[in-house]
């Protein structure tokens, strides 16, 4: 997606959503180290810091979409997303294999700190940094320290931090999908389950499975996720979790985005938590290449990029896909906010009559085991002999009149949103989220019963989800 204009002049187009970014291209060297500069910026989330990693990010996706690979920084010339700093940089990297600047960063134990520890479930920035001005150095060192968290994330998290941080295969998202559509077909004949963000996009690793659901009779998905829930705890395939209700309101459509989203994401029932796979889920099967997702190719089950997205294996803490229009201070109280969500709410053993409701969600099989000392749960069961390993795993319901815009939001990449997301607000004068596009002036919502139809409501050229990994 990048031309050379008459005067020779290179151009790409404007907007992130509008061009072609797949997993692999000819640039990843490039691109790997503006990442470094993106995320340091993104970690040290002070002042400026923000607009800073935005910037990067901005950067390393045209670099992503270019069809050549860059010898010389010359051949940047006329591109706006690639400023002086980026272009010293790349410079360094063309001429020297390396750059400095990005060396400093990566031996940095600062930066490796922040690293390991935001990469525990439920840390964000914020708690990283408290830890470190603690001079605890490792992870057995914050668990030694007995760090007490009330948040159920933060105590699972630190259990099973090896597991957790270990890549999710394909054929294990493979596998879990084809048991969550089989429970989910024999609640609601019908339903739709959807391999959503990146093994949609052709990822063949990942740091979770995310999983959308959806029934084309609105109304019917209501109650599945209670009993999907059930269902799979009775093949003990849960381990820990919370379970949100939907948060959705009509009025709050045409509301201001950020005030209509208050540093969610999105308003969807949803289960957020932790999984257990069964460690034969690993092995390949001939028939996972077969997994339901209409616009995936076979080809992301026969060309494995492992080696090159293995480290893109993120930490687990959901960063903002909101409008680049949130301010820094916003953003600070988005992911402290994240952070934050879930304290107070001290996992309990619930019986599985009760509801799932806003609670966190533990399997009544280790009510007994467990006793009331909650906290000394997870430790017993992560250092057990065991056949399975911790996963997460997010549930999504989206009713069918918001699917396919849930569909777009949930497949990513998060810039892809964050990008698209902006783009509707300043080129169309629309809000676009996960529950739908809306004009705002005329109070109107663009329903869309495709993703193809989303990307013409927004007029956008369609761009399969390969395609979105900018
Ligand atoms: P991964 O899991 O490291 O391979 O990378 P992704 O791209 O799957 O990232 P992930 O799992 O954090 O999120 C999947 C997509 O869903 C991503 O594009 C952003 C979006 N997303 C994540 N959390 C939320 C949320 O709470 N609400 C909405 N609307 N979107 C979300
Ligand atoms: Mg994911």
């Amino acid at each position: 997606s990048g031309d050379k204009e008459e005067d020779g002049n290179l151009t790409v187009p404007e907007w992130a959503c509008q061009r072609v970014a797949r997993l692999v291209h000819l640039n990843k060297k490039l691109t790997d180290a503006i990442e470094v500069l993106q995320e340091h910026a993104e970690l040290r989330d002070g002042h400026q810091d923000y607009s800073r990693a935005l910037a990067f990010r901005r950067a390393s996706c045209v670099l992503k979409s270019l069809p050549f690979a860059v010898q010389d920084v010359r051949q940047l010339e006329g591109l706006k997303d690639v400023g002086g700093h980026v272009k010293r940089v790349l410079s360094d990297l063309l001429d020297n294999g390396s750059s400095s600047e990005v060396q400093e960063i990566l031996n940095s134990s600062w930066y490796q700190k922040m690293k390991l520890f935001t990469s525990v479930f439920g840390i964000g920035p914020s708690t990283a940094k408290k830890w470190i001005d603690n001079e605890l150095e490792s992870i057995k060192d914050v668990k030694r320290n007995s760090v007490r968290s009330s948040d159920w994330r933060v105590i699972w998290g630190l259990a099973f931090f090896e597991d957790l941080n270990s890549p999710v295969l394909r054929s294990e998202a493979d596998r879990f999908l084809s048991i969550v559509q089989q429970e989910a077909e024999k609640l609601l004949p019908g339903v739709i389950v959807q391999l959503c963000g990146g093994f949609r996009r052709g990822k063949s690793s990942g740091h979770d499975v995310d999983i959308l659901l959806t029934h084309p009779k609105e109304g019917s998905e209501l109650g599945l996720l209670h009993n999907l829930l059930l269902a799979l705890e009775k093949k003990d395939l849960i381990l820990i979790g919370h379970k949100e209700k939907s948060s959705f309101r009509q009025e709050i459509l045409f509301q201001d985005f950020k005030l209509s989203m208050r540093g969610q994401l999105d308003h969807f029932e949803k289960w957020l938590g932790i999984c257990k796979f069964p460690k034969s889920f690993q092995e390949q099967r001939l028939d996972s290449c077969l997994h339901n997702d209409d616009s995936n190719s076979n080809s992301n089950c026969l060309s494995d990029h492992a080696a090159q997205d293995l480290d893109s294996v993120k930490h687990c803490e959901h960063s903002e896909a909101d409008t680049q229009t949130q301010t820094q201070g916003n953003s600070q109280l988005h992911k402290a906010s994240q952070e934050k969500s879930s304290e107070g709410t001290v996992p309990t053993c619930h019986s599985l009559n009760e509801s799932f409701d806003g609670t966190s969600y533990e399997p009544s099989a280790k009510k007994a085991k467990c006793g009331s000392s909650l906290d000394a749960c997870p430790d017993d069961l992560a250092d057990s002999e065991r056949d399975w390993v911790a996963r997460r795993v997010d549930l999504i319901i989206a009713p069918y009149s918001q699917y396919y815009y849930a569909l777009v939001g949930w497949t990513g990449s998060k810039h892809f949103n964050r990008d698209a997301r902006l783009y509707a607000q300043k080129v169309l004068g629309l809000k676009l989220t996960s529950h739908g596009l809306f004009d705002m002036a005329k109070k109107e919502a663009l329903p869309s019963s495709s993703e193809a139809e989303v990307f013409h409501h927004l007029k956008l050229p369609y761009r399969d989800p390969e395609d979105r990994n900018c």
